[in-house]
């Protein structure tokens, strides 16, 4: 990558899949079981708190089942090695680009290792200790809730992620299928300040006409491949 400077990496369900975390929209993905309007709403956390609960309780357990594959290393590295400026923006709401050892990294729609109390506004490590009905350890209220971005609720650190789109060099795009946004429209504020753009996804997604270069293949292939 001779002058690339800059680089924004963009990851989704996709670059997790081969570690065993289901993807989203894939057969038998997450969302097969529920719809999403049931568990990923603010209405949904309200109208049914244990449904919501438990929809990110199961992910949270598997979580301790599952291990960063290779394309988390890749970046891990590239992290490591990277002279520039490198910011990893994840969608994924696993732990496996931290455990990777991934430093340069937020996660735009929250973790769910972290629990959120609505009262105050301080995050807490979603413990065992932290059952939905325990008390806020900081104000004592009963107000936590999975520190996840919700549909419709506005993604975490919006300003720092559109900040580095506007200095993007290059604008890399793994594993997602481009439903969602504003991670979707990505793609087009980088090139509209300049950037090259490369995606790499298992099929065509949503905002494939919009890169300059796609691979198409496993990400546990691909990214190692274009990290090197
Ligand atoms: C907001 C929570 C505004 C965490 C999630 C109409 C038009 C445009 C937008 C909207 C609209 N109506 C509503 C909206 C807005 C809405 C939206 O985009 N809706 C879509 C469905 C149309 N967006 C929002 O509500 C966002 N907020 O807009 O706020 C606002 C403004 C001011 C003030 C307040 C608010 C909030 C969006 C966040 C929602 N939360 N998740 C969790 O539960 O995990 S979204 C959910 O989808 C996940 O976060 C996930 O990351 C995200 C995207 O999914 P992907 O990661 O792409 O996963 P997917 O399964 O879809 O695809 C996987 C891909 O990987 C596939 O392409 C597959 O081929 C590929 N793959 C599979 N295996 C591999 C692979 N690739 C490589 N290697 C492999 N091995």
């Amino acid at each position: 990558m001779p002058n690339m400077r800059n680089i924004l990496v963009l990851t989704g369900a996709g670059i997790s899949a081969e570690s065993g975390v289901a993807t989203f929209r894939g057969p038998g993905g997450l969302w097969e079981g529920h719809r999403v309007e049931d568990v990923c709403t603010p209405e949904a956390l309200a109208r049914d708190p244990a449904l919501v609960h438990r929809f990110y309780d199961l992910r949270r357990t598997a979580l301790a089942g599952v291990m960063p594959n290779a394309a988390h290393r890749a970046l891990a590295r590239l992290d490591a090695a990277w002279p520039g400026g490198l910011l990893i923006v994840t969608q994924n709401v696993d732990d496996l680009h931290e455990r990777a050892g991934a430093r340069r990294l937020l996660h735009m729609h929250g973790e769910l290792l972290s629990a959120l109390c609505a009262a105050c506004g301080v995050r807490e490590p979603w413990g065992d200790a932290l059952p939905p009905q325990s008390e806020c350890p900081n104000c004592g209220m009963l107000a936590l809730r999975p520190d996840i971005v919700f549909f419709g609720e506005m993604p975490y650190q919006m300003e720092r992620i559109e900040a580095a789109l506007a200095e993007a060099d290059l604008f890399v795009s793994i594993g997602t299928s481009g439903a969602v946004y504003p991670a979707a429209g990505f793609v087009r504020l980088a090139r509209h300040h300049g950037a090259d753009t490369l995606e790499m996804n298992l099929e065509p997604s949503e905002g494939s006409h919009w890169f300059a270069e796609t691979r198409r293949g496993p990400a546990g292939r691909l990214v190692p491949d274009w990290v090197e």
